[in-house]
Formats: C-alpha cells, structure tokens, sequence
C-alpha cells in the first residue's frame, strides 16, 4: 500500500520541494491550495503534469482549500485520510505580518489548530502531523538558538507561529497524537519567494549584470541569518515523521552571515566588487569598477522590530535524526544565480 500524504501550502517553496521529494518515495500526494484570480501554481506545474496530467496512474493530486476555513480543512482530512499530514501553510512573510496581524494569527496560530482538531476527531487510523515552525520564534533569544532557548518573538508572525508550536506539542501530550515541529531557520532556492531578501538581492543583481542600471533598494543590512536549502530541509521534515517517536528539532546549518555579506558574496559571483559609503539610511553600495551605485539603503524596508541574529543548534537533529545539510551556503548562492540568469536571460530574448 502507498502511503498518502497530505501537504497544505504545496505552491510554496517548500511544498514543491516537498512533494517531489515524497512522490520519488512512491507517495500518493495531495495537496491544499487557495483559489486565487490569477494561477499560481509555476512551482509545481512540472510535477503536475508528469504525475497527474501524463500518468496511467495519478499520484499527485490538488484540492482548493484554506486554512481559515476549519470545515474545509476537516472535510478534506476526512475524505482523504491521509498517513501524513504537512501544514506548510502560513503568511510567512515577517514584514507583512505587521501590515495583517490579525490574518497572520489566523491562518499561522488557529490553522496549526484547525488540523489538530480534525485529527483528533478522525477515528479511522492515526495520522501522523509535522508542523512548519520557526526560528522567528526565538526574535531576541541569543545565538545559537536550540531547543532549549528562550521563545521571545518579535512580530506578529513569531508571535502566531509560536502558538501553533505550543498547540502542538500540547495535543501531542494531551491526546497522544504523532504531532512534531520543525524550528526552520531560513532556507532558501531557486523557487524562494522574490520578497524575501536573498531572492530580491540575486534578481536585482543578475539584473545589473544583464542592463548594467538596477540598483538593489534593502532594508536593514546588518541583520544575521542562518541560511540553509530548502530541498536539505523538506528531506528533514519527512524524515522526522518516520522516527518511532514524535519530537521537536531545531533544523539549521549552525553558521550565518549577514544580508551585507550576501549582497557582497552575489555580486562578487557575477564580477561586481562593491565598496560601501556612507552610513544608516545613507549607506551605498558602489561598483568599483563603474563607480556606479548599485545597492542603496531605503527606509522602507526596514521592520518596526527586526530580529538581529539568527544561528541555529542543529546538533539534537544531528545525533537523534542522522541528519545534517548536505548543501552549503556558496553552492546555494551559486544555485539561485544560476537559476536566475537563465530566467532573465530566457526573458530579454
Ligand atoms: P511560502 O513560499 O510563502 O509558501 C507558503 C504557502 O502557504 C503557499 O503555498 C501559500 O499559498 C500558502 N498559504 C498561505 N496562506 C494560506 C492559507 N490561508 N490557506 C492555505 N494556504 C495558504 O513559504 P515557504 O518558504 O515554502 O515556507 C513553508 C512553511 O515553513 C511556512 O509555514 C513558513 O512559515 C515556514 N518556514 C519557512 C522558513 C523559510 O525560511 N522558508 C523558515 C521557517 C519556517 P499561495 O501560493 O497561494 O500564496
Ligand atoms: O528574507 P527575509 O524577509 O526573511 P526573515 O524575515 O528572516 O523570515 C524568513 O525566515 C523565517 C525563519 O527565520 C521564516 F519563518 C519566515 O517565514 C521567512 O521565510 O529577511 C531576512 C533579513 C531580515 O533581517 C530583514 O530585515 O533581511 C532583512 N532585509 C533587509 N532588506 C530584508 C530586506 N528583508 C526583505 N524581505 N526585504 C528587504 O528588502
């Protein structure tokens, strides 16, 4: 029998990633996503067609749903009865989470609750439950951050995220549900979203390098992050689903750099030296082989709280999981510029 697994969020990043993963383990996939006006599923269009469109015998499978909606999400759990259960679903933008605090907590906080509730309540087999949290969660927690440390989130997004972290742990104790959760820090890729700030920082530099006039407008540039792949961090979350025992695990690669250096190290990839002048909201990046201005502070996208260093303790996942990330920091810069030259290359044709 194949083992069925149901991911909400499947058109985000780690949803794709994730279910390609899955459906090369023979797992009959389906996933939650929203009705929108305009389609959004580039992510997963691949494997869409490969194992829905073209296949004699169909394993990936897409439902509307939302994760506001509580008789939707217990009506699909219901009618798919599914092994595993992915909530991957989330606002999971930290800026925006202070633009809409109040979805935020809803779709991040009570929709963690909303699928807790319905396997509780689902008599027919136990389903198994991982949940996306986050390293937002520690906000002014000192580096590194681990298991043990400290919860003191910073915005309205660490704040919703941290209920749905502590509503699971608490249904696993109260009702010996299989329910665990993944502390992500930042992983990226090529499918990262292009308002968070690695994607935004490699687009705005290939676009340099092709036009040789965008200039990258940032926020805060000194914040630390520990970021990690994203396809080393779906691979976690399945495996933490196979241990006989459900837990928490910190899931990080245990060094971070700051968005400076990632500016730095992205243009140094594409040929560009930068040198910065000025300070605050009127520091500058310069290229020094042009002397133009090629990143530029701007008020905008700084956050009425930031959290200034992230660096996970991966180690409780390396000993108990045998896990560790197998893709460094470079190669990922690299990957993503790749990816994007070939896009906007593709594109000026
Ligand atoms: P992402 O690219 O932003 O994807 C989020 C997904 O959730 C999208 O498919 C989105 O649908 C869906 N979604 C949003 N609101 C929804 C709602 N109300 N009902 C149903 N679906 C909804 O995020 P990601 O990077 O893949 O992250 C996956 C999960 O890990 C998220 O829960 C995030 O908070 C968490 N996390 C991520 C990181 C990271 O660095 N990537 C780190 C820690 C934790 P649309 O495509 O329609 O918008
Ligand atoms: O890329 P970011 O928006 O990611 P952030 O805020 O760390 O959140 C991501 O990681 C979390 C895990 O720790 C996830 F839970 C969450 O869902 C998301 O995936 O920003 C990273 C850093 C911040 O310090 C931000 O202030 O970059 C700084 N930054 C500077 N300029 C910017 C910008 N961030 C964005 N998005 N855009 C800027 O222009």
């Amino acid at each position: 029998m194949k083992k069925i697994a149901l991911i909400s969020g499947i058109t985000g990043q780690d949803g794709a990633y994730l279910a390609e993963f899955l459906l090369k383990k023979n797992y009959i996939v389906h996933g939650i996503k929203r009705r929108s006006s305009s389609v959004n599923n580039y992510r997963i269009d691949d494997i869409y067609e490969k194992f829905y469109e073209n296949s004699k015998n169909p394993s990936f499978y897409l439902h509307y749903g939302d994760v506001t909606d509580s008789l939707n999400i217990s009506e699909l759990v219901n009618k798919i009865g599914p092994d595993e259960i992915y909530n991957l679903a989330a606002q999971s933008h930290v800026k925006v989470s202070f633009e809409t605090p109040e979805y935020t907590a809803n779709a991040d906080g009570l929709g963690v609750l909303r699928f807790l509730e319905s396997i509780r309540r689902y008599k027919k087999k136990k389903i198994k439950f991982y949940q996306a949290s986050t390293s937002e969660m520690f906000g002014g927690s000192k580096p590194p951050q681990s298991e043990t440390t400290v919860f003191a989130p910073k915005s309205p997004y660490g704040a919703a995220k941290l209920y749905g972290h502590w509503i699971t742990k608490i249904y696993r104790e109260s009702y010996n549900i299989f329910a665990c959760s993944g502390i992500l820090f930042n992983h990226e890729s090529p499918l990262r979203g292009e308002t968070f700030v690695t994607k935004k920082v490699v687009r705005a530099a290939v676009k340099y390098s092709l036009d040789k006039k965008e200039i990258l407008q940032i926020g805060n540039l000194n914040a630390t992050r520990d970021w990690g792949h994203a396809k080393d961090y779906v691979k976690n979350m399945w495996m933490m689903l196979q241990k006989k025992n459900a837990d928490d695990y910190v899931i990080a690669t245990n060094t971070s750099y700051s968005v400076k250096k990632f500016i730095e190290l992205t243009y140094k990839y594409l040929g560009f030296n930068i040198k910065w002048t000025g300070k605050g909201l009127n520091e500058k990046g310069i290229d020094l082989k042009s002397g133009k201005i090629i990143v530029k502070v701007n008020s905008k996208y700084f956050r009425p709280n930031e959290v200034d260093n992230l660096r996970g303790n991966s180690n409780k996942a390396k000993n108990s999981l045998k896990w560790k990330p197998k893709i460094n920091f470079k190669h990922l810069v690299k990957e993503m510029i790749k990816y994007e030259l070939e896009l906007q290359t593709k594109k000026n044709r």
